[in-house]
Order: structure tokens, then C-alpha cells, then sequence
């Protein structure tokens, strides 16, 4: 596509209630919201960091930086750039994938609409719709998450995923298994254990849970090796998956036999679709995870779980989970427990310009 400009906006927006993991809680989604301008026509990514660096490196402020100061000007520079060109132009500035991502997703949507294709069929999804999982924060207590995860079950998710931290790792799941029986279960530790927290994690392993997720710190690739052979429990890594390479490396030493895969963390799409592909040969399921997306890029995941590989429901939820209004025209719904992948051109989503409006606190235009 021929670049003409991009425009960049942090939004706040309100989260239904609040999300606490291992590293703390949220009450608003701040996120950027990038606009490919191209003489063909607009496109639109999200930039998918938050306000703080705890879950990665990245955080909202830094990614704004970074793009406006390095990424969107080497991009502009171009001219025109193909979506399967963005990586390679921007692979001089080390890291900040999500900056990097949300960059390319916009490329792509401008790209596919100018082309009257849709981004599922460009990334090769072969279901019309995808299962849904939830990702359930930690709770008051226990007895409280009971009734937050009855709420979803009731709604139709199919899987449901409890966040746990040291203290409120085993009751916490006892109360879920106890309550709710033989359903699709699994828990997300976001690092906050190390390798002597492992008896405790063992502790886990009655509980027949789908899999744990990150418990070690994202570089502790060998240590999750030595944990997984420790454990029952299928570990399956988020953070430590920063690329396709990292994810070689995971599978090569026995970190991990089930991978978290986001377009994000990974710097984008098309690298989201090499670790795809490369789990598949391998035979490791994969599942897509979830960064609090607004309507652009949850219709993006939706698109992205309807490849063959991910075998286990993702963090791919109806936008009500978070949020009351989004962005777009038709947020993703739950619908007998799933969710529909987009056939419209590009994304498939239209923008609500007077929500965007009402959720912009910072905005910023580069053109050529
Ligand atoms: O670890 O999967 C995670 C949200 C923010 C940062 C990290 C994670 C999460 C979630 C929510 O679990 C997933 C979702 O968007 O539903
Ligand atoms: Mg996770």
C-alpha cells in the first residue's frame, strides 16, 4: 500500500469491573489505537501494551514513543510497504513487538480492504467461528470467584481460566473443581512463582486442569523445563513466547507442550502464524490468548483462532466481558459459546467514530 500518514491515539477505556492478576489490577484499558492512512484507503491495528510495564517490558507510554519517534517514521520513509514487508522494515529497532504489531495490523486491514479480501482468509482460518474462553481475575476470595465463574458459565463460555498468585493458587482451584465439577479448567500464574514454589505447584496437579500457564519468568526457559518434568499438569507458556525462535527454543529443551500464542507478544500476525504452523508440525496445541482487546483487535483473534492448530479454546471472549461499549459497530458476541470470525473485508469491523471520540485522551498524526 501506498503510506500517506499514520494516526496514533491512547484511549481509556472503562473495564465492566475490575481485572486483578498476579501483578496487579485494572480498572481502565488504556491502549493505542493506530489508523494506517494509504492511498487506498484506512486501516486499523491496536497496540496492545498497558499502562504499566508488569505483565512484559512494554507499557503504553514507551510503545507511543517508540512508534511515533522510530517505527512509524521508518515506515513513512518507504513509501509504500507491503503488510508482508512491515517486520523486515521495522527489524533495526530492537523489541517493543507490540508497538511493532499494532503497526503492522493496520497495514493489513488497509491492505486486505483495499484488496476486498478478509483477514481471515489471508491467515487461513478454516471455522467460521471459534470457541470461547474466559479469563477470570483473581477474586475477593474464593467464595467470590465461585459466583464470578457461575456468571460466565451461565453465559455459555466454554472453558473458563482462573488467575493465580502464591496464597491463592491451590483453595482457589479446589473452590472452582468443587463447585463446578468436570469443566474445561485451567490456571494463569503470569511468573509469579520460581522453582521453589514447585511442591506447591504439584499441589496443582489433582485438580486435572487443562494446563498451567507461565509460572516462572518469562527468560526461564530451562527452569520451565525442569517444572514441566516436575508436574502433571501440561505447562503452557504466554511471556516466555516472545517469537517464533523462543518458541523453537521452548519446544526444543521441554518448556512447555502447549503455547499461549498473541499477536502482540510476538510482534504481529504473520509471526503469530509461523508459531502456529510450526506447533502444528510439531504437534503442540496452541491457543490464543487475550490482551483486553478492543473490537479491532478481538476481531483480529477471532480470525487468527480459526486456524487449524488451536486445538483448545482461547482468552477470546464476547466484548461484554470488559466492556460496556467498544469501538466498534458490532462488538464480538457470545453466541452457544462462541464467537464469530469477521468475513468482511480487512478486519471485518467497522469503527464507532463517536465512541473512538469519546475514549481518545491523546492523538497524534505523521504524515509523509
Ligand atoms: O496473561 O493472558 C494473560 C490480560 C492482560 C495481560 C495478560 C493476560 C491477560 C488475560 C486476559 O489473561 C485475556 C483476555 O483478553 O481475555
Ligand atoms: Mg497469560
Amino acid at each position: 500500500v501506498a503510506l500517506e500518514g499514520f494516526e496514533l491515539r491512547v484511549l481509556h477505556l472503562p473495564l465492566v469491573s475490575p481485572f486483578t492478576t498476579s501483578f496487579g489490577t485494572e480498572t481502565v484499558r488504556e491502549v493505542i489505537l493506530v489508523r494506517a492512512l494509504t492511498g487506498d484507503g484506512d486501516g486499523w491495528g491496536e497496540i496492545v501494551t498497558q499502562a504499566d510495564p508488569l505483565y512484559s517490558s512494554e507499557y503504553t507510554q514507551g510503545a507511543w514513543d517508540v512508534a511515533l519517534r522510530f517505527l512509524v517514521p521508518s515506515l513513512l520513509d518507504r513509501g509504500s510497504v507491503a503488510p508482508e514487508e512491515v517486520a523486515g522494515a521495522l527489524e533495526p529497532f530492537k523489541g517493543h513487538r507490540m508497538a511493532k504489531a499494532g503497526l503492522e495490523l493496520a497495514v493489513l486491514d488497509a491492505a486486505l480492504r483495499a484488496e476486498g479480501r478478509s483477514f481471515g482468509e489471508y491467515v487461513g482460518a478454516v471455522r467460521d467461528r471459534v470457541p470461547s474462553g474466559v479469563s477470570v481475575g483473581i477474586q475477593r476470595d474464593p467464595a467470590a470467584l465461585v459466583d464470578t465463574v457461575r456468571g460466565y458459565l451461565d453465559e455459555g463460555y466454554v472453558r473458563i481460566k482462573i488467575k493465580i498468585k502464591p496464597g491463592r493458587d491451590v483453595g482457589d482451584t479446589a473452590a472452582v473443581r468443587d463447585a463446578f465439577g468436570t469443566i474445561p479448567l485451567q490456571v494463569d500464574a503470569n511468573s509469579a512463582y520460581t522453582l521453589a514454589d514447585a511442591d506447591t505447584l504439584a499441589e496443582l496437579d489433582r485438580f486435572d486442569l487443562l494446563l498451567i500457564e507461565q509460572p516462572l519468568q518469562e527468560d526461564d526457559l530451562v527452569d520451565h523445563a525442569t517444572l514441566a518434568r516436575r508436574l502433571r499438569t501440561p505447562v503452557c507458556l504466554d511471556e516466555s513466547i516472545v517469537s517464533d525462535k523462543a518458541a523453537a527454543d521452548a519446544l526444543a529443551l521441554g518448556s512447555a507442550s502447549v503455547v499461549n500464542i498473541k499477536a502482540g507478544r510476538v510482534g504481529g500476525y504473520l509471526e503469530a502464524v509461523r508459531i502456529h504452523d510450526r506447533c502444528l508440525a510439531a504437534g503442540v496445541p496452541v491457543w490464543c490468548g487475550g490482551m483486553l482487546e478492543t473490537g479491532i483487535g478481538r476481531a483480529a483473534n477471532a480470525a487468527l483462532a480459526a486456524l487449524p492448530g488451536f486445538t483448545l479454546p482461547g482468552d477470546v471472549s464476547a466484548s461484554s466481558r470488559f466492556y460496556t461499549r467498544d469501538i466498534v459497530t458490532e462488538p464480538a458476541v457470545l453466541e452457544e459459546g462462541h464467537v464469530r470470525v469477521p468475513t468482511g473485508h480487512g478486519l471485518g469491523v467497522e469503527i464507532d467514530k463517536v465512541a473512538l471520540d469519546d475514549f481518545t485522551v491523546a492523538r497524534e498524526t505523521l504524515t509523509r
